[in-house]
């Protein structure tokens, strides 16, 4: 241990469940339970760190789950940043590179020494990585309805609360109709995409071009998680840009996709690309290509959201965020006070010292499946 930092005397990894307001319904299927990975340190002078780990219950969305997380977490990615000299921020996303794949775990691991770093240095997380806006434009995630009144009537609502853009998820036999619905009851002005979570093929481009009529902001990962060839070729047969989610897994996937034109537009969650410091690198590539880039969710709790709004203060998020307040997903949340959404469709970053909003370790004791201490034996924990 050098360079300062008080040694990390408490690191843990729980798994917690998160009770949904309703399934979240996507082209790869119905999430109905949520169990997310919270990373939990305390260093010497009593400082916290905190960080989710949001991989989803299930192997649909990508391969990682809550199950494989924790175990990641526990067994690979926490010791080997527990014993990186000087662990902080910089330094375990670099120990924690050996890891394959596994992006969510190094994540919450990265995440923890990020807000730990903060509390330390006695900073927001926001000003820690660089962020200059203290209030972020977000957009709502719909899932899909079982009718298109419905979907009217949660639209109508959500822009009443303010929000500045809205997501459709779609899949073969929900997408034109939802969309041409949306668009000609709220007008040309609504800022309106859609995200199909891989449930179409290269021989559904003929459907996927009818969504060119609706001045559509993006259409979010429309072919598989790995098709990235693909992907540029439906593109150059699309006017609509493509956004890319689950095939950008690293800076390198990102570069990659830009590359070959892929897509022209990013959704970029710190969950799925290991961690704030490979978020950092994706927002400076998107910013020197003049790539619209914006932060999306994975159903987090306010410990995973709050890094997410961090990150959004930067620049270079030129979108919307996709991040509902907890309210909108649980009946309440790991942080309180939680964030909302102002009249304005904007949320606010706070400036609070660490991670920006205080843990309710009450909940989190509450909501614990099980734990696990992680011991450096290097560094006699
Ligand atoms: O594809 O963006 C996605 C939630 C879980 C998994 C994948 C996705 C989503 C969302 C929800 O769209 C966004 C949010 O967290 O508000
Ligand atoms: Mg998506």
């Amino acid at each position: 241990m050098s360079g300062g930092r008080a040694p990390v005397v408490l690191a843990e990894v729980r798994e917690v469940s998160l009770p949904l307001v309703k399934p979240f319904v996507t082209g790869f299927g119905v999430t109905d339970s949520r169990r997310t990975v919270l990373v939990h340190l305390r260093d010497a002078d009593g400082n916290e760190g905190w960080g989710e780990g949001p991989a989803l219950d299930h192997p649909y969305y990508l391969p990682d789950t809550t199950t494989s997380t924790f175990e990641a977490a526990t067994h690979f990615a926490l010791p080997l940043a527990l014993a990186a000299p000087d662990p902080g921020p910089a330094t375990v996303a670099a120990a924690m590179e050996r890891i394959r794949g596994n992006t969510f775990a190094r994540s919450g691991v990265e995440g923890a020494f990020w807000s730990l770093q903060a509390a330390a240095e006695g900073t927001a997380l926001r000003s820690l990585l660089g962020g200059e806006r203290d209030r972020v434009p977000v957009g709502e995630s719909l899932g899909i309805a079982d009718t298109v009144e419905e979907t009217l009537a949660e639209v109508a609502l959500r822009l009443g609360e303010g929000y500045r853009r809205i997501k459709l998820k779609i899949r073969p036999g929900w997408d034109v109709e939802p969309v041409a619905a949306v668009r000609e009851a709220f007008g040309a002005d609504l800022m309106l995409q859609v995200d199909a979570n891989a449930a179409y093929t290269l021989d559904d481009a003929d459907q996927l071009r009818r969504l060119d009529a609706y001045d559509l902001a993006c259409i979010e990962q429309p072919l598989a998680w790995d098709a990235l060839l693909e992907h540029a070729e439906l593109q150059r047969s699309l006017a609509t840009p493509v956004c890319l989610d689950e095939t950008l897994r690293s800076p390198q996937d990102v570069r990659r996709a830009l590359d070959i034109g892929a897509c022209r537009n990013v959704n970029l969650k710190p969950g799925r690309v290991g961690g704030l410091t490979a978020s950092l690198r994706i927002a400076e590539l998107c910013a020197d290509r003049g790539i619209p880039l914006w932060c999306g969710g994975m159903l987090e709790s306010g410990v995973g959201r709050a890094g997410n709004l961090a990150l959004c203060s930067l620049p270079a998020f030129t979108q919307p965020a996709d991040m509902s307040p907890a309210s909108v997903l649980f009946s309440w949340d790991l942080v309180d006070p939680t964030f909302e959404v102002g009249a304005d469709g904007t949320i606010a970053v706070p400036d609070r010292v660490g991670l920006g909003f205080p843990v309710r370790t009450d909940r989190v004791t509450a909501q614990t499946l099980r734990s696990a201490v992680v011991r450096d034996t290097a560094a006699g924990i």
